[in-house]
């Protein structure tokens, strides 16, 4: 049958044996690693009896909590490959001096920084800000879901499933060399005619439906289920961050859609969208994957300025200073966000004017950035700071994001740009203004929202390990760098010439690896603190004595959120609440409706995968069999019309007085 070329080649498309990177020691060894932990992980599973558990109470939960923690372990464990890749990179550029070639050869050094960018943006940073998102909002705006409970689900599923096709690309075949952004003609089938580009574009096109559906999810759930009395300028700020990066995400998510769409015709079907010839134009593509990019940065950013809102304000046991202000620094940085793509590339030629305008709308974005920082110090000033760890981050974060932000300023004047565009000063201002901004901003409300999510805190002390080596160690990585962007060394090389720069390299590897151990501490303080949850409990539900109405339920919450929908008066409505007295309801409960868990989602996911696979690997019959049961089980799933059930009263009863008895003491 193989001695057949015709029938291998229908059957597997362009799989061969080759696919396999047996003669890369480095992925051989890391094949290895991931089948043990494989293997040990679902022999676990296994042993304990969970996948019942799991698959009932988290796979197929329309639940916006469970989703909302199922994005963010997404999340930690793309963390953790995403990581490995900047490893490795460190490694590299700080070993490779004095004729030695270091230990990553060029080509899979360009697939390291490629994927180390997708999946840092696409995998981690954005999976954490929408299950954060998820998990909060909801419970801040008095509701008891988001809009759309299925596809929640199915939004998760496909942002995994994403996940998973970027990560089959390590041990099938190979992932794209061009950069995060694949800009062509070099992601196009002449330069790349290997299965990587392929990869970068299934994997985020599929992921991509995730994002953008529960981006309409969640501009519907703001917009459409608040408590009663909460008008918009009653909504907390995290809210009205999420509100508005959700707005961007429907805006900016199509694009990415759209060009990555004309670029697989390039490749596919031999068009010329973004070809060198036959009328192609490559800056096509490029100014439409910043239409998407530059927005996407504050796709990240705004949930995180929400977060440090709450935090400052929780923290300092004061309200918010300049609440007006800061909704309205959020909406302008969100208009000014679709305003200035061309900053990523002045060097194109476009002339004066253009850059100029450019140049302007871009510096003009600090206004407004600038006036939150003075509104989270006013808001500290004279306050009754408490260093908690959420406190912690927002403070590093203060001055962190300040040092990005100059830089920024620096890259927005387009002569400065000419000069250091492309080199490592542009890399360590986008991880100062990344990691500084939107990492610690996530790391600050996953430690402050953790014990409404699980009812105990997280450890303090293991919580600061990771706090200080976190920040430490990105002065030491970055730091170098910036020296050497204005030294003139350019990004995305895998070794140097120059034997004196290496000193910089080898410091800025030295805090890479207090990033490693940064991360090593907060693991270690999710198993310590799971191991002291009693000691570690919190019954109250306000643990930090908040502000907003998330803290006025039980920590985890009830499934259904509220018994009784709270009516809001002010802003911080449960502060408002508790000063007015607030007494917990213990009657006048009513049956509650809820929709069911469903499995179509995860089905999708996996669906998608193989339909991917196939396309990627010109299989085309796994790919026209997948797609056709998408279609089916979408269609299957529109006849399951027994989704809902009503939770009835006495159980309703029985939930909240139990918590009335926990908050008086007496269980
Ligand atoms: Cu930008």
């Amino acid at each position: 049958m193989f001695s057949n070329p015709d029938l291998y080649k229908f059957i597997f498309g362009r799989l061969t044996l080759d696919s396999i990177p047996y003669h890369e020691p480095i992925l051989v060894i890391t094949f290895i690693g991931v089948a043990i932990g494989g293997i040990a992980v679902l022999g676990l599973l296994t042993y304990f009896r969970l996948w019942g558990y799991l698959w009932k109470e988290w796979f197929t939960s329309i639940d916006h909590k469970k989703i909302g923690v199922m994005y963010i372990v997404l999340s930690l464990i793309m963390l953790l490959r995403g990581f490995s890749d900047a490893l490795m990179m460190r490694a590299q550029q700080a070993l490779a001096f004095n004729g030695s070639d270091g230990f990553l050869p060029p080509h899979h050094y360009d697939q390291v920084f490629t994927a180390h960018g997708v999946i840092m943006i696409f995998f981690v940073a954005m999976p954490m800000v929408t299950g954060l998102m998820n998990f909060v909002v909801p419970l801040q705006i008095g509701a008891r879901d988001v809009s759309f409970p299925f596809l929640n689900n199915f939004s998760f599923w496909m942002t995994t499933a994403g996940a998973i096709i970027i990560m089959i690309s390590l041990f099938i075949g190979e992932f794209a060399k061009t950069g995060w952004l694949a800009y062509p003609p070099l992601s196009g089938i002449a330069y790349s005619p290997d299965v990587g580009v392929d990869y970068y574009i299934w994997g985020l096109q599929v992921a991509g439906i995730g994002t953008l559906l529960s981006g309409v999810n969640l501009v519907a759930t703001i917009v459409k289920m608040r408590a009663p009395g909460m008008t918009m300028m009653k909504m907390p700020v995290f809210t009205w961050t999420a509100l508005c990066t959700n707005v961007l995400i429907v805006a900016a998510f199509p694009v990415l859609t759209a060009v990555l769409a004309l670029l697989s015709l390039d490749r596919y079907a031999g068009t010329n969208f973004f070809t060198n010839d036959l009328g192609g134009n490559p800056m096509m593509y490029i100014n439409l994957i910043w239409i998407w990019g530059h927005p996407e940065v504050y796709i990240l950013i705004l949930p995180a300025f929400g977060v440090f809102s709450e935090v400052v304000a929780t923290f300092s046991g004061k309200r918010l200073f300049g609440y007006a202000s800061m909704v309205y620094a959020t909406v302008v940085i969100t208009i000014l966000s679709y305003l200035v793509w061309l900053h990523h590339f002045f060097t194109m030629g476009s002339g004066a004017s253009v850059n100029s305008f450019f140049g302007i709308t871009t510096m003009i974005i600090s206004i407004p950035t600038g006036a939150k920082l003075f509104n989270w110090l006013f808001t500290m000033y004279r306050g009754r700071i408490r260093y908690e760890v959420p406190m912690l981050w927002t403070v590093a974060f203060m001055v962190t994001f300040t040092i990005g932000g100059m830089t920024g300023v620096m890259l927005a004047v387009p002569p400065a740009d000419f000069v250091l565009h492309n080199s490592l000063f542009l890399i360590a201002h986008f991880h100062n203004v990344i990691i500084g901004g939107v990492l610690f901003g996530m790391f600050a409300g996953i430690a402050y929202w953790f014990p409404k999510a699980f009812g105990f805190k997280l450890d303090p002390f293991w919580g600061k390990m990771s706090f200080w080596f976190w920040v430490v160690g990105f002065y030491f990585a970055f730091m170098p760098l910036y020296v050497l962007g204005l030294m003139g060394v350019t990004r995305r090389m895998s070794q140097f010439d120059d034997p004196s720069l290496q000193i910089y390299f080898v410091v800025a590897a030295l805090g890479a690896v207090m990033i490693a151990i940064g991360i090593a501490s907060f693991i270690i303080q999710l198993v310590v603190s799971f191991i002291k949850r009693e000691e570690l409990r919190d019954v109250t539900g306000d643990p930090w004595n908040g502000r907003t109405l998330e803290w006025s339920t039980s920590s985890p919450p009830p499934e259904y959120n509220f018994a009784l929908t709270p009516i809001v008066h002010d802003n911080d409505a449960w502060w408002d609440m508790k000063s007015r007295g607030y007494v917990r309801p213990t009657e006048g409960f009513i049956p509650i409706h809820m929709p069911k868990s469903t499995g179509t989602g995860i089905i999708l996911g996996v669906l998608s995968i193989a339909f991917a696979f196939g396309m990627i690997w010109y299989i085309w019959w796994l790919a026209a069999i997948t797609f056709a049961a998408m279609i089916i089980t979408t269609i299957g799933h529109t006849f399951n019309y027994k989704r809902d059930f009503h939770i009835p009263a006495e159980e309703v009863v029985k939930t909240e007085n139990e918590r009335t008895k926990l908050l008086a003491g007496q269980v």
